[in-house]
């Protein structure tokens, strides 16, 4: 009888150990070896391929694999090939980061369930650096994180080390993430500080044999806040050399230390403009002192000031009479569009424009604008749509893609950087779609020609399952939830309607007086009796003269702006007949109708996955789709009903009429402070 019990027990316990899954071990859900196999032969030998060799040993089920050092060119990079015949697989590579690349790449290919006999694959990454920016504060917060605190621990180290970070490392190395900052671009100078840079040789050692490089973000008047120098003044002889001792103690504890990236002269933070000097003053000055050990300096564009007549203009004007005056080891970081990560931009002018200065991406992979981690949207489509477009700098086919890649224009290195969605919480990123993105980023960073569909393929199938009835409708969904996400908060190139300061939520009507014009809604919408949108084109702001012909003449053009960005290009009329034949303000009814529809089509969508994954990610994902569709709603009530008070025209009767009142969605403050 007490035997059967057991058994009770053990029947009902079982289904929780086999599918009790709370998304800690994100993609790398291989099948763990019953005893670790001896199976991997290799002609190298250092941390690195212990690494490949334990991966495989552990986890992989088929045939022999050498793991094989070979000659390649240098362009090969961190690349790898995979050969195999029925009996056995070699890996071949020009380093030892390339033999472990390529063993997740077959780790990978066992958990989407591909063959293995026939391998003939060659793969090299499309960019040099792919790196993480985190946004971690020295107290363990995380600006515009959704995900708990900050992994890192600072307090903690460097005596105490978080098996969490080592994790952390191998996630990035099996998607190829091979550099991170790890702290805020808001940085406290402290971060230099002695007994900092000592945590940060820990976190830079656990990392290494992943083939992960450790950045800081650091802050321009560390000289003066932690060395005593009169100023921070790049030409002042006192403050080159603060810089350059510090250069030499940071290279002494890491030697393979990555560089700076820094933001000056945005937002408050101090920079070169504060001494008269410009950007290439300062970035050049942090060039120097670290050349001598190779490091580079990425130095970002996000820069705009409460003066500009047009936010989405002032990077342009301040970086292009800079072009060709910074040094080679520097790199300029710009963000994918000219105002700040909204859900649809055009694309930065600056890209492509400077034709003599290298330059490479930065996308958020934290949700800071569309919907922190309650809401499910899948990057990728944003990212390649940034990807993928045409400058036109070099004439047709100029794409991004290929002006950071190397591919038009030759460069010394080429990077492209994200930030960062990471924290202490148990799956990692808050919501279990989230992981997506993070994995997307890697991808891409790797590969620049995979398309959103090959990824999230990738991603499912070793994320949940390779069962079809689950891989096609959730694979619809990612595909589809950017654009969901566009049109039930910011459809036809609106943007920055956002609440201020947490940036969740709606809040059209914010006026913010006092403060900075260019952190008002109302400064971006410009909504009025006529119409709605920001005028940018050459009788407006003229911020379409910014970009290449031909896109200055469509994009300055109100019939030939694609209208899913026509309020970003124009002030267009309420009554402007769109091509359905709607006008302007019954399109913008229906976008945000069908947003609110689509997520509660997620909804009917999800709830039938059950049968084919676990309880825990099951229902978690269903309570997030739960407030993404309520905040749907309220996006979608809000923005009518405010817009309606300027359009004065109705709400057309085949659309569900809003639920909420005015006055009410006013009133919404919620509990997230933040400065804009
Ligand atoms: C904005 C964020 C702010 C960041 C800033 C930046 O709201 O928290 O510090 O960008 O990128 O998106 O520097």
């Amino acid at each position: 009888m007490k035997n059967f019990r057991h058994y009770i027990l053990l029947f009902l316990i079982l289904p929780f150990i086999a599918f009790a899954e709370d998304g800690s071990q994100l993609w790398l859900r291989y099948p763990v070896n019953s005893k670790p196999r001896n199976i991997v032969n290799s002609n190298s030998k250092s941390p690195t391929l212990e690494i490949a060799k334990k991966e495989l040993n552990n986890h992989w089920s088929g045939q022999p694999i050498d793991l094989k050092i070979d000659k390649f060119p240098d362009s090969f990079k961190d690349g790898y090939k995979i050969i195999s015949t029925p009996k056995k697989i070699t890996v071949l590579a020009k380093t030892d980061l390339g033999l472990l690349y390529g063993s997740y790449h077959l780790l990978n290919l066992q958990q989407q369930k591909g063959s293995f006999s026939n391998l003939n694959i060659e793969e090299k990454p499309s960019y040099d650096i792919r790196i993480l920016n985190h946004w971690d504060n020295l107290d363990g917060t995380i600006e515009r994180g959704y995900a708990g605190h900050s992994l890192w621990k600072w307090e903690d180290l460097p005596n105490k080390i978080s098996p969490r970070c080592e994790e952390y490392a191998r996630a990035n190395a099996s998607v190829g993430i091979n550099a991170t900052v790890l702290n805020n671009v808001n940085a406290s100078p402290n971060m230099l500080r002695e007994d900092y840079l000592k945590k940060v040789k820990v976190l830079a050692d656990i990392f290494r044999p992943y083939g992960i490089k450790v950045y800081l973000a650091v802050n321009f008047s560390s000289p003066k806040v932690l060395g005593n120098t009169k100023d921070s003044d790049p030409l002042n002889k006192d403050v080159q050399k603060w810089w350059k001792d510090k250069a030499s103690e940071i290279y002494k504890l890491i030697p393979d230390f990555g560089g700076f990236l820094v933001k000056a002269n945005s937002e408050g933070e101090p920079g070169p403009q504060d001494y008269g000097r410009t950007h290439a003053d300062g970035a050049n000055m942090m060039a120097d002192v670290l050349k001598p050990y190779g490091g580079i300096v990425m130095w970002r564009a996000f820069v705009y000031s409460p003066s500009s007549d047009d936010r989405a203009k002032q990077a342009y004007l301040e970086f292009m009479p800079l072009d060709g005056k910074f040094r080679d080891n520097v790199i300029i970081q710009i963000k994918n569009g000219p105002v700040d990560f909204q859900p649809r931009e055009p694309f930065h002018p600056l890209f492509g424009a400077m034709k003599k200065t290298p330059q490479m991406v930065e996308f958020q992979i934290t949700q800071e604008y569309l919907g922190h981690s309650n809401h499910l949207v899948y990057l990728a489509p944003l990212f390649k749509e940034n990807l993928d477009s045409d400058t036109y700098s070099d004439g047709k086919g100029s794409t991004i893609a290929k002006i950071t890649d190397g591919t038009l224009r030759s460069a010394k290195f080429t990077a492209i950087s994200a930030v960062a969605n990471i924290g202490e919480d148990t799956n990692w990123t808050g919501h279990h779609f989230a992981q997506s993105n993070w994995f997307a980023f890697g991808r891409l960073a790797w590969n620049n020609d995979l398309t959103s569909e090959q990824i999230a393929d990738e991603w499912i199938k070793m994320t949940f399952t390779n069962d079809d009835k689950f891989v096609t409708p959730v694979k619809e969904m990612m595909l589809t939830s950017r654009e969901t996400a566009v049109d039930y908060m910011m459809p036809l190139g609106l943007h920055h309607i956002f609440a201020g300061g947490h940036h969740y939520g709606p809040e059209p009507w914010g006026d913010y007086k006092g403060t900075r014009a260019d952190w008002s809604p109302v400064y971006y919408h410009r909504a009025d009796a006529q119409g709605l949108g920001f005028d940018r084109s050459k009788t407006g702001s003229d911020a379409v003269s910014q970009y290449f012909p031909p896109l200055n003449e469509i994009y300055g053009n109100i019939k030939t702006t694609p209208e899913n960005l026509i309020l970003w290009f124009h002030h267009v009329p309420w009554d402007y007949r769109m091509k359905d034949g709607k006008t302007m303000w019954e399109e913008l009814c229906y976008k945000y109708d069908l947003g609110v529809h689509e997520v509660r089509d997620y909804q009917k969508l999800w709830n039938k996955m059950l049968p084919y994954i676990d309880e825990q990610r099951f229902s978690e994902v269903k309570d997030k789709l739960k407030i993404q569709a309520e905040d749907a709603v309220w996006w979608k009530d809000a923005c009518l009903l405010y817009f309606q008070t300027y359009s004065n025209r109705p709400i057309p009767d085949n659309i569900e009429k809003p639920v909420h009142k005015l006055e009410d969605l006013k009133k919404i403050k919620l509990p997230m402070g933040h400065h804009n």
